[in-house]
């Protein structure tokens, strides 16, 4: 065993293959192997049976949306008709939010460099016809630390844009174990999730598709 002093290798084995989709948005294709997965996927049943997911509600509408929600971290980001932001506690049973796992601390670490932990893992569970709409995350203060977002279960089709709602965009697809890094330029580019192709990972027993991100929202 490593002295507790001595740099330890992350725990997590991230591929190579790095692919710049725009100035500061990153895509590590296939970057959590399979067992890697499944063990981040466990970490996450632990926390949804903590915090269970919910479904969270547009501000002034108070639709609902199609996807639901939970977090972990000192900080979680909810959305009600009262507006977005970071709270401690979850919405609905008031606890504070189980801590981030150790795998995606070490994860951030790797893949950011950022001199401060992530204080906000945003999970977001997809069920057959959820869907996200264009938006930016910008309800951080730390607009200098990028979002990292991880995918697990079925693949997705995710839509970039620029800094302007009404500009261009782009659409790839995120397959279960990819990372997607925004920052830089594009830390505040609109973004979202136009569909998720059902069946197509059987890493979810019931289907589904899984997205965390993990966000600095403090200025460390
Ligand atoms: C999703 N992702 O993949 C939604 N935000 O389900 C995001 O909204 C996102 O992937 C910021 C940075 C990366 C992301
Ligand atoms: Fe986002």
């Amino acid at each position: 065993m490593a002295p507790a002093s001595e740099h330890q290798a992350a725990k997590v084995p991230i591929s190579s293959q790095k692919l710049e989709i725009a100035s500061g948005v990153t895509l590590l294709s296939g970057a959590l192997d399979t067992a890697s997965q499944t063990t981040l996927l466990g970490e996450i049943r632990k926390i949804s049976s903590k915090a269970p997911l919910y479904t969270p509600t547009m501000p002034r509408t108070g639709k609902p949306w199609t996807v639901r929600m939970t977090n972990c971290g000192p900080l979680g980001w909810v959305s009600d008709r009262s507006g977005y932001r970071y709270q401690p506690n979850h919405p609905e049973t008031g606890d504070p939010w189980p801590a981030i796992p150790q795998m995606l601390l070490d994860l951030w670490d790797e893949v950011t460099g950022y001199p401060a932990p992530p204080e906000c893992c945003l999970v977001n569970f997809y069920a057959d016809k959820a869907r996200m709409g264009l938006h930016r995350d910008e309800d951080e203060e730390a607009l200098d630390a990028p979002v990292l977002s991880v995918s697990l279960g079925d693949t997705a089709t995710f839509r970039l844009g620029g800094l302007e709602r009404k500009g261009k965009t782009q659409s790839f697809k995120l397959h279960s174990g990819d990372v997607l890094l925004i920052g830089g330029d594009n830390r505040l580019a609109y973004h979202g999730i136009d569909r998720v192709f059902p069946s197509t990972s059987t890493l979810l027993k019931d289907g589904g598709r899984i997205n965390l991100t993990l966000r600095r929202v403090t200025k460390p």
